[in-house]
């Protein structure tokens, strides 16, 4: 097999937004038990595709269309533990929302799970109210965690909307799991322990849980997910503080892992608590995304690094299923990069790098901008169990540099 390949020059650009830093720790301020800091949900006028809303991508290491151009492979859940998912977003016209296949619509608890008509409508359940539409009324968390995994690029606006950005894992199954009270912003009917159960008895594979709560039956059910393979992802938290094991649920709890953020500068972010139980660093300010109504916002905070590592882990495991959790662990960890700062786990996500292990490649590059007869650069050997379809892998990173690639089969 021949790989042509065309240089693209990368666009490597310097954030406008190191400053921040103090608007945001004051911001946090105004956070309950969310762990995310949204500018009221919505800036209007801002132009979504600006240069900062690459950071979340930058600091992975990669681009959008490498994320979008390597191929998924397997139906992977995501649970969003969350506020509720607007999933009438325009943004979300194609998101695959996970259906309750025992359930139909007629007032009754067919599948005799506790619920009626679950499944059924926007993706999954309301346990905050304990109906089954998990729209949200009032608090766009939700909807701001799910436009980072599967928001699709909307072309109409281009200067407004998600020209250049787009969820980092489009084609997850999501199941929209609406834990709070909008109103008490608690659990009254305990549901973020209930939430937890469910997505772990309807096949999810993965749990974002981008806030902070502790009751006993939610660590039970944490307890459930773990046991039973399923990863849960969780923020470190706001407060900019130093967080012992025990001091922040569930992200310090064993067998969660825990995200906290970092700057475009790959700093950690004022606001991202640290400690022993800090696993990763996603990107964390100004990240662009959806919020309820065809809105588009900007949210910063742990929060929202937590979602992006949730969609990139069901990313990985879409490449193979097999995986465990410790699997992946292994598989980040080994490619991750370490921040200046101490007590934040392994640092943020080498993704060219983690891909690239992936890969069941062995191929000849051939770089056509070097010479006017094609060159060959290199052979990379690799292998791993969940190979990429070659005939399919469009892009690629080579020693620092992105190229496209045509391919040839020879
Ligand atoms: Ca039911
Ligand atoms: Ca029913
Ligand atoms: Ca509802």
């Amino acid at each position: 097999m021949k790989i042509m390949k065309q240089k693209i020059k990368t666009q490597q650009k310097k954030s406008m937004f190191t400053k921040w830093g103090i608007v945001l720790f004051l911001m946090s301020f105004f956070l309950f038990t969310l762990n995310t800091s949204t500018f009221g949900g919505i800036i209007t006028g801002d132009p979504i595709n600006s240069e900062r809303n690459w950071g979340y991508i930058k600091m992975m290491n990669t681009d959008m269309e490498y994320l979008l151009n390597i191929p998924d492979y397997n139906d992977i859940i995501i649970a969003i533990v969350d506020t509720g998912i607007d999933y009438t977003h325009e943004a979300f016209a194609d998101v695959r929302w996970w259906v309750n296949e025992n359930e139909t619509l007629n007032g009754l608890d067919d599948d005799g799970n506790g619920y009626i008509d679950d499944g059924l409508i926007g993706g999954g359940y309301d346990f905050g109210y304990m109906d089954n539409d998990p729209m949200p009324i009032l608090n766009g968390h939700g909807t701001n965690m799910a436009g980072v995994m599967v928001a699709k690029n909307i072309v109409a606006d281009p200067e407004r909307k998600l020209s250049k950005q787009g969820g980092i894992f489009q084609n997850a199954i999501i199941m929209n799991l609406k834990w709070q009270h909008e109103i008490s912003m608690n659990a009254i009917f305990g549901g973020e322990a209930k939430a937890i159960r469910y997505a772990v008895d309807n096949g999810a594979r993965v749990i974002n849980c981008s806030f902070n709560e502790s009751s006993t039956d939610f660590i039970a059910a944490l307890e459930y997910a773990i046991t039973n393979n399923v990863i849960v992802v969780a923020s470190v938290g706001n407060s900019g503080t130093y967080k012992e094991t025990g001091d922040h649920y569930p992200s310090t709890y064993e067998g969660v892992i825990g995200i906290g953020a970092v700057t475009e500068e790959a700093d950690i972010s004022i606001l991202s608590n640290y400690g022993p139980d800090v696993d990763f660093m996603m990107y964390s300010q100004f990240v662009s995304t959806l919020g309820p109504g065809d809105t588009y916002s900007t949210t910063t905070g742990t929060s929202i690094s937590t979602a992006q590592m949730s969609a990139l882990i069901g990313r990985l495991l879409s490449y193979d299923p097999s995986m465990t959790r410790d699997d992946v662990y292994a598989l980040l960890a080994a490619h991750s990069i370490p921040i200046d700062h101490e007590d934040t786990g392994h640092g943020r996500i080498d993704y060219k790098g983690l891909v690239q292990s992936l890969m069941d490649i062995n191929t000849t590059y051939v770089d056509t901008t070097i010479n006017e007869e094609p060159a060959v650069l290199e052979i990379i050997e690799a292998s791993h169990s969940g190979g990429f379809n070659r005939t399919t892998l469009r892009s690629l990173y080579y020693k620092d540099q992105r190229y496209f690639m045509n391919l040839e089969i020879e």
